[in-house]
């Protein structure tokens, strides 16, 4: 199977140019001006972006009451090709195990995009941590460690932290952080309740930016004693961010990420009428616009270096899930969906803002996603010898994000109403046709995972990238 892709604008994270791909065997072949193949299929890309498939990093497939595999074609809908999940460890089974069986049971034939591994410590122990080692024979380089949510089993404490970062140093696997102080979140919401501000509107009053800020801080330090790689996940605020920026510009190997949904909404949301705010819950919770803000500078400036959607489509959706909290704002469960239009959201209201450049949008949705876990060049760029996961953009299309066009099963939109403006008009995943304007037209289950390799953003290559410098 080949396939010629003629006369697009071809962006990358570090250059634009038109050129012709050719594709055969799910690899880019070559790619340049008035290309001379045969292929099966050729398609004029004249006044078209072309650029890599998306890469989000960081999804919920079957972690924290989500919907599973059976919806993920969603992705490729919206542009993204590979995705980064989330593997749960149950008790008394090591890392390495639980993302085997996870894979078996869960994975194979089921996800339609490609997909990545996170691991997630959920139980704490001497022999989970010397099991570290381990997780790079299964194509995992990088687990997650929850500081929040004491009392729950995914809760990490600081001494076992500490041992995961000196551990995962040795294996090559960066740990991952959720970073909010989980003594302050809890005190806060107990008194929250008891004081009856059981409104969802309570909410992020619950979990302050100070209480991820510190935990970041924390999580910083216990990096740099142990000298290990850290990437902090969905920082939501302007404190936690500069403690990333900090860190990184001292020379440290602490990465930071943000979500698709901290830059597009602002808090205003937890206020809407009719418990419709509870749509919006998710943790750490969306901020004032001044963060949000922040974070639009920070994603451009380099201090952040990648845009997940964080997609956890709730099982049972609004009216069966999340109006669980409608007495307890602390019962409603964190959550939203968006791996469908993390892409059209930062091209609408990123690119065609004037707030990011169309590179730094492949940069920060593709190309630093596929680096941070590993499997750069793989996937996140167009090169040859990369999987051909290729978006063909129409910059033309104008729309608005409606819940008809959503594939991800829930019951809501997270950007219901929402402009978009430019589509995927074609997007390919290893140089097969999955979506078309929008609608899925592949086949689904033939997702394959993309195997991470270890060691694979705590080194130099960052570091020489202007963009991560200019902070003087
Ligand atoms: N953290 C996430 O990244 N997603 C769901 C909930 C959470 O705590
Ligand atoms: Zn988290
Ligand atoms: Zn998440
Ligand atoms: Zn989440």
């Amino acid at each position: 199977m080949s396939l010629l892709i003629k006369n697009g604008n071809i962006i990358t994270s570090t250059n634009e140019y038109q050129a012709d791909i050719y594709v055969e065997d799910e690899k880019i072949v070559a790619i340049g001006e008035n290309l001379d193949y045969k292929a099966d299929e050729t398609i004029d890309a004249t006044g078209k972006y072309v650029f890599p498939g998306g890469v989000d990093e960081h999804v919920h497939y079957n972690s924290f009451n989500s919907l599973g595999y059976e919806h993920s074609h969603a992705a490729l809908a919206g542009g993204t090709t590979t995705v980064g999940d989330f593997v749960m460890q149950p008790e008394g089974v090591s890392l390495k195990d639980s993302v085997i069986n996870y894979k078996r049971d869960f994975v194979d034939g089921v996800s339609t995009p490609d997909y990545i591994f996170h691991g997630i410590i959920m139980d704490p122990s001497d022999e989970t941590i010397e099991g570290l080692k381990d997780v790079p024979s299964v194509g995992v380089s990088s687990v997650k460690v929850f500081m929040a949510y004491k009392g729950m089993p995914f809760y990490v404490d600081d001494e076992w932290l500490f041992k995961a970062l000196q551990n995962g140093k040795k294996a090559g696997v960066t740990i991952m952080i959720h970073a909010e102080n989980a003594d302050v979140v809890n005190i806060r919401t107990k008194q929250l309740i008891e004081e009856g501000k059981t409104d969802v509107k309570y909410f992020p009053k619950s979990r302050p930016v100070f209480a991820e800020a510190e935990a970041t801080s924390r999580a910083v330090y216990m990096a740099k004693i142990a000298d290990a790689p850290l990437f902090v996940v969905h920082v939501t605020n302007q404190k936690a961010a500069e403690v990333i920026r900090q860190a990184y510009n001292e020379g440290m190997s602490v990465y930071g990420e943000t979500c698709t949904h901290y830059l597009m909404l602002n808090d205003e949301v937890f206020s809407k009428p009719n418990f419709e705010g509870a749509k919006y819950v998710c943790t750490p919770p969306i901020r004032p616009q001044s963060d949000v803000d922040f974070l639009w500078e920070a994603i451009d400036r380099g201090w952040l270096l990648a845009v997940g959607s964080d997609h956890c489509a709730i099982v049972g959706g609004f009216e069966e899930g999340k109006k669980k909290g409608l007495k307890d704002f602390s019962k409603i469960p964190p959550g939203s969906p968006g791996v469908q239009d993390r892409l059209n959201m930062m091209w609408t209201y990123g690119v065609e803002e004037g707030k990011i450049s169309r590179q730094k949008f492949v940069e920060v949705c593709c190309t630093n996603p596929a680096k941070v876990c590993g499997v750069y060049p793989q996937k996140g760029d167009l090169i040859v010898g990369s999987d051909a996961d290729i978006v063909v953009f129409n910059p033309e299309y104008k729309g608005t994000i409606k819940f008809e066009d959503a594939l991800m099963g829930s019951d809501y939109s997270t950007y219901e109403g929402y402009e978009q403006k430019g589509r995927a008009e074609k997007v390919f995943l290893r140089g097969k046709l999955m979506a078309e304007n929008g609608k899925f037209v592949g086949e689904k289950g033939i997702g394959k995972q993309a195997m991470s390799k270890p060691y694979a953003y705590s080194y130099s290559k960052f570091k020489e990238k202007e963009s991560l410098d200019d902070n003087k």
